[in-house]
């Protein structure tokens, strides 16, 4: 059972002015597909053939780098199509808006402590909200592929939010200035989906 690209939940132009359609062309149909297609090359013919795609992430620090990379590249990005929506931003409500407020102080806290992650990691990276195993939010950000459901994660826990920061998420519109990206970004962020996984 090999894995597939899963279509994007809107248009390419869905996201446009602050996410323009040839960089979601490009980083759903190149990248995500790089990353599908050579996941699927790692784990055919060994016995990581038929598990989940959750199991492999979970385990992606023992099972091999090839796995680590391309298995977290399709759990990442198919995560982040679904927190992205046209007609989104604004701010949380309910036990969420509670949440956030309680750890952060507050939802402008909270968007600057999770764009000072997001503008700090070096390189290529992703910046998230997690829920800690003790039920706690928390903001983390991790290297390259990897995500905080990995056995290899400095800071553990279950995503709710993320964001891609690698330069090819934002090169062609924001050049390298990822901060800008990083203040769009929060116009397009479906706060209801993310209300949901919390
Ligand atoms: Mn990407």
């Amino acid at each position: 059972m090999a894995f597939t690209l899963p279509a994007l939940p809107y248009a390419f132009d869905a996201l446009e002015p602050h996410i323009d359609a040839q960089t979601m062309q490009i980083h759903h149909g190149k990248h995500h597909q790089a990353y599908v297609d050579n996941l699927n090359k790692a784990i055919a013919g060994t016995p990581n053939e038929n598990k989940s795609l959750e199991e492999l992430v979970e385990n992606a620090g023992s099972i091999s780098p090839a796995v680590r990379n391309n298995g977290g590249g399709h759990w990442n990005h198919t995560f982040f199509w679904h927190t992205l929506s046209a007609n989104a931003g604004g701010s949380p409500s309910g036990k969420l808006a509670d949440a956030i407020n309680k750890t952060f102080g507050s939802f402008d806290e909270f968007k600057t402590k999770f764009t000072a992650a997001g503008t700090g990691r070096f390189g290529s990276g992703w910046v998230w909200l997690i829920v800690k195993p003790n039920g706690n939010l928390d903001i983390t950000s991790t290297p390259n592929q990897d995500n905080p459901l990995m056995d290899v994660a400095e800071t553990k826990g279950v995503p709710i939010l993320g964001v891609d920061v690698w330069e090819h998420a934002y090169y062609l519109k924001y050049q390298n200035k990822r901060p800008d990206y990083l203040a769009a970004i929060w116009n397009v962020i479906n706060w209801k989906k993310v209300e949901e996984r919390f």
